[in-house]
């Protein structure tokens, strides 16, 4: 058995009992997809995720890519280059692309679902595999050349990278130092360092194309003032398709780190041996703003491995809580003769079990709800209400499910006892590879001053109103048949918190306009709000999988109904009630931190 434990069958809940899926398949741009194939797709891929794909996920932490810095070459393991032929050799790294570029058109739900598999099984793949679906950036943007450059990477299955951080630029993008330097031929010289560069070299793919922010002469400071190259390591005949001479970027050094091993973590030097060629992006100087099209696919990527990683995690120490024996059942805890049990029967053991289950389903749940945005986008790519909530949630996803996975996956780990710490069980290397999830692509400061200024101050309230004002109404209704009502009047309780510290933190930003050092309160509490709106959606959402739930053990019984069920029940008793607690901090938020000289610290 490998150590991957998918959850298919609440994929399929999510997509087609919860979130009506089957109602947009066959429809619009999903015209050749219905719900045999959707099926069908999440049926392939989990075997490929349970089996070859799985297969080397212990061998690319254990033999992780050696890099040789005489020829900048870097080789991966041989086991972890047949799992990723295996994926591509399916087609699966094209799932993103639409029908007219050789994709299947499937809606975004389908698409992150698959994805999850895919990232819960060995998340470097998935990252290897980014080619096809940064090339689809590259095409929407791009001039017509780099059009033909994209649909050829497509076709030649080259490797891609985003290309952001130097090492005095790492958070702030703005601070970026890389020039630019235009030739007379129109092309550009990129001049630099970058660092921290995912894929930037290995040896599964005869090119690879990096997208990068470097900074033309004479162009302004900040984010603004940078543009975006297409920076290729072979160039290429565009003609022909041929690869040409090596381009002058070559990978200085790969670092070692705590997780993730196999995926390569690049120095990435421009111009230094030669020149390295680059070609602005659409010839325009919008780079920032391209860039973020393709981080907003990264950021959902990074939350949905962080989630799938929980739950494998969960599902892990689920199967050893049922059959580790160890103590007896705490009404007989005095009789010293009395059988000895499996850890499942411990109220503690469940209590941790079940808030694991809790937040990877209600995690699952945020991801597929945002991705349904992403469908009605692909449907309308005008839809202002979609755009908005898709925004909002994005630093959720991210966020959140970073977070609170790599907490809960130490609750996972912690169900096995010090068997847990072992590498005979894949916990302690999910934790490893997770803990990164928090820090790249924005680390969670970043997102939650993203989701209070950006989504919810500068768009006015109007997207996070209109959640809050859905949540409202649910918890107003009559779901569940009165199994909810308790449920329902937590999570009313628990939103009129979240509100109360969104409005607080609002009044002191619009103070701040006259008292600058007011923001200071904000910038303390905007990771906590981040989580507490996290929670209060996760919660709504459960409670939501546990109104259809209700629905259909009417019919008879079944334990993945009554396990939703109770998951709902759990986190709205348990969890929600704590963010009154939250809202209280928020209110006693002084300037006693800001004020103390660090020497203090
Ligand atoms: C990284 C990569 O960490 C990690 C791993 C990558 C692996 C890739 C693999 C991907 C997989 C692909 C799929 C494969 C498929 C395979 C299938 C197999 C089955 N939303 O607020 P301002 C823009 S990469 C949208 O003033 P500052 C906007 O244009 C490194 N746009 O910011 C805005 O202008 P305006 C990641 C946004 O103060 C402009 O920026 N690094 C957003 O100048 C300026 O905005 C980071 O993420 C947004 N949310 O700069 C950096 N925000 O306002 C983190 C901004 O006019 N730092 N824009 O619209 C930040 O995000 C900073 O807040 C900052 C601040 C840089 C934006
Ligand atoms: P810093 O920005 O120095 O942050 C340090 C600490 O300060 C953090 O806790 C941060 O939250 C906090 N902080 C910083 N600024 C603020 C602020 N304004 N308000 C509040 N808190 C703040 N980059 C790429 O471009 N491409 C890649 O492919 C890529 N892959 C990566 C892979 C790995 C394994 C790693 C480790 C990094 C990767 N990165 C990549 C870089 C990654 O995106 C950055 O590490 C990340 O954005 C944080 O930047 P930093 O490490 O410089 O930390």
């Amino acid at each position: 058995m490998g150590h991957y434990k998918s959850n298919v069958r609440d994929l399929e809940f999510n997509l087609f009992e919860v979130f009506g899926r089957r109602e947009i398949l066959g429809t619009g741009p999903f015209a050749d997809v219905d719900e045999d194939v959707a099926r069908g797709i999440l049926d392939e891929v989990n075997r490929l995720a349970t089996g070859v794909l799985a297969d080397s996920f212990e061998e690319g932490d254990r033999h992780p890519p050696v890099f040789d810095p005489e020829t900048s070459s870097v080789t991966v393991p041989e086991g972890f280059k047949k799992s990723f032929r295996a994926l591509v050799e399916g087609g699966w790294p094209k799932l993103d692309l639409p029908a007219d570029l050789g994709g299947p058109g499937i809606p975004r739900s389908l698409a992150w679902a698959t994805a999850e598999l895919v990232l819960g099984s060995n998340p470097a793949l998935y990252m290897y595999a980014a080619g096809p679906n940064f090339a689809y950036t590259l095409w929407k943007v791009g001039t017509p050349e780099q059009r033909r450059f994209a649909e050829l990477a497509i076709e030649r299955e080259w490797g891609a990278t985003m290309v952001l951080t130097e090492p005095d630029a790492g958070s702030d993008v703005g601070a970026g130092r890389t020039r630019a330097v235009r030739q007379e031929d129109g092309s550009w010289h990129i001049e630099g360092v970058k660092r921290f560069i995912t894929s930037a070299e290995h040896d599964m793919s005869e090119n690879i194309f990096h997208l990068v922010l470097a900074r033309p002469e004479g162009h302004g400071p900040g984010t603004k003032g940078l543009s975006m190259f297409l920076v290729p390591k072979y160039l290429v005949d565009l003609e022909t398709g041929e690869l040409g001479e090596r381009n002058g970027v070559y990978v200085t050094n790969v670092e070692k780190k705590m997780g993730l091993k196999v995926s390569t973590t690049c120095e990435l030097t421009f111009g230094d041996k030669h020149p390295a060629i680059g070609y602005l992006v659409g010839d325009v100087h919008q780079g920032i703003r391209q860039m973020f099209m393709v981080i907003e696919h990264a950021r959902m990527m990074v939350g949905t491995k962080a989630i799938a990683t929980l739950s494998t995690g969960y599902l892990n120490a689920l199967e050893y809580a049922r059959s580790r024996v160890q103590g007896a059942d705490l009404t007989r805890m005095a009789d010293k003769g009395a059988p000895r049990v499996t850890i499942a029967h411990h109220p503690d053991v469940r209590r941790e079990l079940m808030l694991q289950k809790a937040y990877a389903e209600g995690m699952r749940a945020l991801v597929l709800y945002t991705a349904t945005f992403q469908d009605t986008l692909l449907v309308d790519p005008d839809d202002r209400h979609a755009q908005e909530m898709n925004d909002l949630l994005l630093p959720l996803v991210k966020g959140v499910g970073s977070e609170r996975s790599y907490e809960l996956l130490s609750r996972s780990l912690q169900t096995l006892g010090g068997s847990g710490y072992l590498q005979d069980y894949p916990i302690e290397q999910y934790i490893r590879d997770a803990r990164i999830d928090s820090l790249y692509e924005g680390t969670t400061a970043i997102q939650g001053l993203d989701l209070f200024f950006r989504k919810i101050l500068r768009n006015q309230g109007a997207a996070v109103g209109s959640l809050l004002a859905e949540i409202g109404e649910f918890a107003g209704s009559e779901a569940g048949n009165g199994r909810l009502k308790e449920e329902r009047k937590l999570l009313a309780e628990a939103a009129a918190e979240v509100k109360a510290m969104g409005d607080t933190m609002a009044g002191w930003a619009l103070t701040s306009l006259e008292t600058p050092s007011e923001v200071y309160k904000v910038g303390l509490n905007t990771t906590r709000l981040l989580l507490a709106l996290g929670d209060l959606v996760i919660g709504w959402l459960l409670l939501r999988q546990a109104e259809v739930a209700l629905a259909r053990l009417a019919d008879g019984e079944d334990p993945f109904y009554q396990g939703k069920v109770a998951a709902a029940g759990f986190f709205a008793r348990t969890v929600l009630p704590r963010l009154a607690a939250e809202r209280r901090v928020v209110d006693s938020t002084g300037q006693e931190l800001m004020e103390l000289p660090e020497e203090a610290f």
